[in-house]
């Protein structure tokens, strides 16, 4: 059979495709677990956000999918929808097989859309099983996590155990099925890795806990290296390793620097996401040691600098440095200043707007962004389908917007009980743009020709909607923000 796999070319705020334009994990991982006969194409919709429906339609055209599969969040929902019409309006009697965050955490939503299956959870080894019974028009009604449209109503599977991972089950994913080109982080070629799946945390903004429940599965250091080895090779000089939280087994994340290292694989930049606990306690040795295996940027889920909203987030714990067992109180500080030292980037992860936020606690959260973190990642609480926060602000009445194409984190889409929405998401917008042009100093020593060239693009996206008048101070800041906002809007328009 001929199978298309898309992914969404929706972007937010803090990834613009003038710098970032990264590949989805879990196409190309569905791409090497079904059978080998298939003929798969992966489509990265990011690549061409802006000529969607010219090139789902040469696609369609060329390829002659008899199942074309998407990869949806769930601010990707209303763009999914279009891009599905579009598929049938040119291939009506093509299968519609939808997979990802959003599918699986809200199945019920796409009970509207005009869809075949819904792929619950992870999805390597139920695409494959509904594959194969397609193929040979075999009942899929025992295949599970997989929901069906039977009729008029719908059948729900029962759910797959998550995959334990070091059984060697889910295979490496296959790269050359990507169709198109033009991945990037700052100028390099970049592409994602997993070394482990899960989580043990539970943060009530965080999704991952609905979709597999609280646990930690590893990939074998073998195969992860085999996979960097088969990025590399496919042109990729930097790695995004997407694991949920690979620092929860540190010793781990230690031997997994070691192997890179012996494998003369620290010649690629790597970066990877960490929680301010365990580089805090770690970080002496850890930090070092990961920039030696080339790790460049960490993401750190800060989350919150004051311990209430870190209370409301539920990520008092991962935030937590301790000590010979005794907790000595927030980490956040000494994970940074400990990733500095050892000339690492921090991407600084906060989320203001909570409940019980004033303007004073979200200043107070900009300014520590504004004087320790190199690159902010900066958003808003946003209810993600069947997240603990979703459930929250519903029962507090602060959610003010219900259209979820603006569900991409920097747009708030709840207030506080003191700020509006609108305030909330005004100051974060007015403090990050400078905060953004200021790293691109740094970036240049790394990257100078890509900086120097994409230099104008990037400072005329981070500053969309401003007018020198406003930025001298001549004009009140909220007409740049209004016009940033309309900009926003019309960007949203992929098709
Ligand atoms: C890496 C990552 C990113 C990366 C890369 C994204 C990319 N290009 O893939 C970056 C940093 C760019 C990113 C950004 C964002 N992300 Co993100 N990201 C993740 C993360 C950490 C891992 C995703 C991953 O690659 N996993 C590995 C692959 C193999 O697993 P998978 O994606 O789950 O796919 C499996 C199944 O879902 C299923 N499946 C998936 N698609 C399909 C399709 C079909 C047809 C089938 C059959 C099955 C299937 O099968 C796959 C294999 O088992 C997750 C999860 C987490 N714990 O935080 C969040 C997550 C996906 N991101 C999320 C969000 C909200 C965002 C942002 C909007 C804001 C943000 N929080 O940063 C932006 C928007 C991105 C954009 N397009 O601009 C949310 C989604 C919530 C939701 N309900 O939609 C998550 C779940 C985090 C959370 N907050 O809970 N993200
Ligand atoms: S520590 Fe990270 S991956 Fe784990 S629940 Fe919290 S946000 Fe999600």
């Amino acid at each position: 059979m001929n199978v298309l796999l898309l992914s969404m070319p929706d972007y937010f705020e803090h990834m613009p495709p003038v710098a970032v334009r990264m590949p989805n994990g879990a196409l190309t991982s569905l791409a090497g677990n079904i059978d080998p006969h298939h003929r798969v194409a992966v489509a990265d919709l990011i690549l061409v956000h802006d000529r969607v429906r010219q090139t789902v339609t040469e696609l369609v055209h060329e390829f002659d999918p008899d199942v074309v599969g998407l990869s949806i969040m769930t601010f990707q929902r209303r763009t999914a929808g279009r891009i599905i019409d579009l598929v049938r309006s040119l291939k009506p009697d093509v299968k519609v097989v939808v997979g990802g965050y959003d599918p699986s955490l809200a199945r019920e939503a796409y009970t509207d859309l005009n869809v075949d299956f819904v792929v619950r959870g992870e999805g390597e080894i139920t695409f494959r099983e509904l594959l194969r019974a397609m193929e040979q028009r075999a009942s899929v009604e025992s295949i599970c996590a997989l929901s069906l449209r039977k009729s008029d109503h719908w059948i729900h599977n029962p759910d797959r155990p998550v995959h334990r991972l070091e059984d060697g089950e889910i295979r490496v994913p296959n790269r050359s099925a990507r169709v198109l080109r033009g991945y990037t982080a700052l100028g390099r070629q970049v592409d994602v890795i997993e070394t482990s799946r899960g989580c043990t945390y539970d943060c009530s903004f965080c999704s991952i806990i609905e979709m597999r429940g609280r646990n930690f599965h590893t990939y074998s250091f073998d195969r992860v290296l085999a996979d960097i080895r088969d990025a590399r090779d496919h042109g990729a000089r930097t790695i995004f390793l997407v694991d949920d939280n690979i620092t929860l087994n540190v010793r781990r994340f230690e031997a997994l620097c070691h192997a890179i290292i012996q494998a003369g694989l620290n010649t690629l930049d790597y970066f990877v996401q960490a929680m301010t606990s365990a580089i805090a306690s770690h970080g002496e040795t850890l930090a070092p040691l990961m920039r030696k295996a080339g790790f460049r940027y960490v993401f750190l889920g800060i989350e919150n600098i004051l311990e209430r909203d870190l209370q409301f987030l539920r990520a008092a714990a991962k935030n937590t440095a301790r000590e010979l067992g005794r907790n000595v109180g927030n980490a956040t500080l000494r994970a940074i200043d400990l990733l500095h030292r050892s000339r690492m980037y921090v991407i600084g992860g906060l989320i203001v707007g909570n409940p019980e936020d004033t303007r004073e606690s979200i200043e107070a959260n900009l300014a520590f962004a504004s004087r320790y973190v190199d690159w902010p990642y900066i958003q808003h609480p946003t209810p993600y389908p069947r997240t603990a926060m979703a459930k929250d602000f519903r029962e507090r009445g602060l959610i003010v917007n219900e259209r979820l194409e603006e569900y991409d984190g920097t747009t708030a889409v709840v207030r506080t009980e003191h700020v509006s929405a609108e305030e909330v998401e005004f100051l974060r917008w007015r403090a990050e743009r400078w905060m953004k042009a200021r790293h691109m100093g740094s970036a240049v020593l790394h990257d100078p020709w890509f900086i120097v060239w994409h230099a104008p693009g990037m400072l005329a996206h981070t500053f969309r909607g401003c007018s020198v008048r406003s930025t001298l101070g001549f004009e009140d800041e909220h007409n740049a923000f209004k016009r940033y906002k309309a900009i926003r809007h019309e960007e949203r328009k992929y098709l």
